[in-house]
């Protein structure tokens, strides 16, 4: 079946989306989550998170499970004791598992490491030994810029072992933006390696580094991973290569224990406004949260599944579910350092069918991606191993899910849709694999021990498919505990809007059942003619056309109507070239598909849009463009060439 017949007919937006698909039997009759559950986490919310802290080994073991005294400001499990890295390696290999894979590693060029709990426990010891030498103490941040590779995941856990609250920048951002990180947490030592391999070719990473470092003064050292061979300037005196450095030390460390809420990590996170904010986690809460919740919504069997998670370490996605909750849950997973379509545009699927893979967790703009490329690709491997999905970064668009569940899953495995935030560290809404019946484009519920709420301007609920902003209306375990040195900040972003109840920034709605749906962040909430309008709901619209691969929607001043929409749209290979029919006719199917004034005013044909490291499209940028404007600051952009080729494309076009 070619893309546009996957029961073309059957799609619509999530307007009227109507499918629901049960849980698999087989899945459900074992599965780690079942109603009882949502019960048991309803009936007793603490004593339900207390149970919980028990996937962990604690030094101490906590007495108290929630400390909400000092509100907005939380503790968790504060009178228990931990190691981060002992809970995430040693442990497994003290009970006998040191020989289960950790990581099966497959560079972009073909290269592949099998990694098993024992040896990646020696690595990340013999790493924290050489910090230790360094001079790192407790408490000292350290600042990772890496591609995807193993050292990541060492380095990460290195710091975790000795009380060292880690950074990583994402290996794709500029010089600009790691020096404004490293200057921000006030870094000393720098992790980083000579390059990594990007669509075929060896990409530099250690020149961004040396350029940071001149407006970095308080760093003393970085530690320089080989992985390209390519020619590297270093610094006497200050750069280390990693190789002699780290492998001379010993294998042989003792973990301290840390109090649960000793720092774990900074992440920077793009506001709104102004500079990055650096969300902070801490130890217990986190390592609970994200431990739970990815044995809950994948249904996970660590003895027998092979886990996937297809994201960068450089998004929490990747701290939270390529590192941290798999590793302490003792499971099996992918790491893949390169792009999707390198060699070929099967390499995930040539992945997972070598693998074995079971689980699979992604971001709906991949999905669009292999959408776009056509079915016929992973129709060519065999995907029968893979018995959940999920998703994470953005609304999926019910288009999306349905060929997701059709063409990857076989139609068979639940497609779980998981909403969280940098800040929420773990999952908070999402279907569960044994008991939710899913509807697609829909994220469902909240995760059991999760409360949230969809309320509106006054902070009453709102429900029957009616608009809101979603709050969470409890604390959590994973919960960000400040914004790194503005505490103000953090009460001011996120727990000034509503008394008591975490404004979480995006517009969500509850169908009649109670199920939530995303609708996009509120800033990207659109006023046109006086009628709030989703770009999340047009979008999904226009890629249910079946020539249409991607679709960014945004908000231009208009004279007339307040804000015009405008839609940027990728078309799938085989629609031909745009040109004005394809436009009259997206544009007919959107009045169609929601209301005539939901038309967009102006319909851009493009090649590329601008995406984050997670995949998320940066709107802001392509309103500078809607709106004729020069263009704002593309630092965080994945390909920042990709807005001068969006330009040019549109050059020709009316
Ligand atoms: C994990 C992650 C957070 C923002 C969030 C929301 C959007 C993430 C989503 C989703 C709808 C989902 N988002 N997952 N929207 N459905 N399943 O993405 O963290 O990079 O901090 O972004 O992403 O808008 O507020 P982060």
């Amino acid at each position: 079946m070619s893309p546009q017949d996957a029961g073309h007919e059957t799609l619509s937006n999530l307007l009227h989306e109507e499918r629901q698909f049960d849980p698999p039997t087989d899945l459900a009759a074992s599965a780690n989550v079942t109603r009882a559950t949502y019960e048991q986490a309803a009936a007793d919310f603490e004593g339900f998170w207390a149970e919980q802290a028990k996937r962990l080994s604690w030094g101490t073991e906590p007495t108290q499970t929630l400390d909400w005294s000092g509100a907005p400001f939380a503790k968790w499990y504060a009178d228990g004791t931990l190691n981060a890295a002992y809970n995430a390696l040693d442990r497994h290999v003290e009970a006998g598992n040191g020989d289960r894979v950790a990581f099966f590693f497959e560079g972009e060029p073909g290269d592949t490491r099998e990694i098993t709990y024992a040896q990646l426990t020696d690595e990340v010891r013999q790493a924290a030994n050489a910090l230790l030498e360094l001079g790192v103490k407790t408490g000292d941040r350290v600042a990772i810029y890496l591609p995807m590779i193993p050292e990541a995941v060492v380095a990460m856990l290195a710091c975790a072992r000795i009380g060292a609250p880690h950074t990583v920048v994402f290996g794709g951002f500029s010089a600009d933006a790691l020096a404004s990180r490293i200057t921000d947490c006030g870094v000393e030592v720098v992790i980083t390696a000579d390059g990594g391999y990007r669509r075929g070719s060896p990409a530099a990473l250690k020149p961004a580094v040396d350029e940071a470092l001149k407006s970095c003064p308080d760093v003393r050292n970085v530690l320089v991973i080989r992985r390209t061979g390519q020619e590297t300037a270093m610094t006497e005196g200050r750069d280390l290569w990693w190789h002699e450095y780290v492998g001379k030390q010993s294998t042989e460390h003792t973990p301290e224990t840390f109090p649960a809420e000793h720092p774990l990590y900074i992440m920077y996170t793009s506001g709104s406004t102004g500079k990055p904010k650096g969300i902070l986690h801490t130890t217990g809460g986190y390592l609970v949260g994200t431990a739970y919740t990815h044995w809950a919504s994948f249904d996970l069997k660590p003895e027998t599944d092979v886990f996937w998670t297809a994201a960068d370490i450089g998004w929490v996605t990747g701290h939270s579910y390529l590192v941290y909750a798999p590793l302490v849950n003792g499971a099996t997973s992918i790491m893949y350092e390169g792009t999707p379509d390198t060699p070929h545009k099967g390499r995930w699927w040539e992945i997972i069918e070598k693998y074995r893979v079971t689980i699979l967790y992604c971001a709906p703009t991949a999905i669009r991606t292999f959408m776009k490329w056509g079915s016929d690709i992973p129709d060519g491997f065999d995907l029968s191993s893979l018995r959940v999905l999920g998703s994470v970064g953005e609304p999926i668009n019910p288009e999306a899910y349905v060929w997701y569940r059709h063409f990857i899953g076989g139609d068979e495995t639940p497609v779980i849709d998981t909403w969280w935030q940098t800040e929420t560290g773990m999952h908070m809404i999402a279907p569960m694999p044994g008991v939710t019946a899913g509807k697609p484009g829909a994220a469902m519920t909240p995760v059991p021990g999760v409360a949230v709420e969809v309320v509106d301007m006054d902070g009453n609920p709102v429900g029957n498919g009616e608009g809101g902003y979603l709050v969470v209306t409890k604390p959590w375990p994973a919960m960000l505990r400040t914004i790194w040195g503005d505490d103000q900040r953090y009460v001011d972003t996120y727990w000034s809007r509503y008394d008591g109840m975490y404004f979480a920034g995006d517009g969500a709605k509850k169908d009649e059942d109670g199920d939530i749906w995303l609708l996009g962040r509120v800033d990207d909430v659109m006023n046109v003619s006086g009628h709030r309008m989703s770009t999340t709901e047009i979008e999904s619209a226009l890629v249910s056309h079946p020539k249409v691969a991607e679709a960014a929607v945004v908000g231009a001043a208009d004279e007339t109507t307040g804000q015009a929409i405008v839609a940027f749209v990728i078309l799938r290979a085989d629609a031909g070239d745009g040109g004005p029919d394809v436009v009259k006719e997206l544009r007919d199917h959107v009045a169609k598909e929601i209301s005539p004034i939901a038309k967009p005013r102006q319909i851009m044909v493009v090649e590329e849009l601008p995406k984050t490291r997670s995949g998320k499209i940066m709107r802001r940028l392509l309103r500078d463009i809607a709106e004729n404007r020069e263009l704002g600051d593309v630092t965080t952009l994945t390909d920042s060439s990709v807005m001068n080729l969006i330009k040019e494309n549109l050059a020709g076009q009316p």
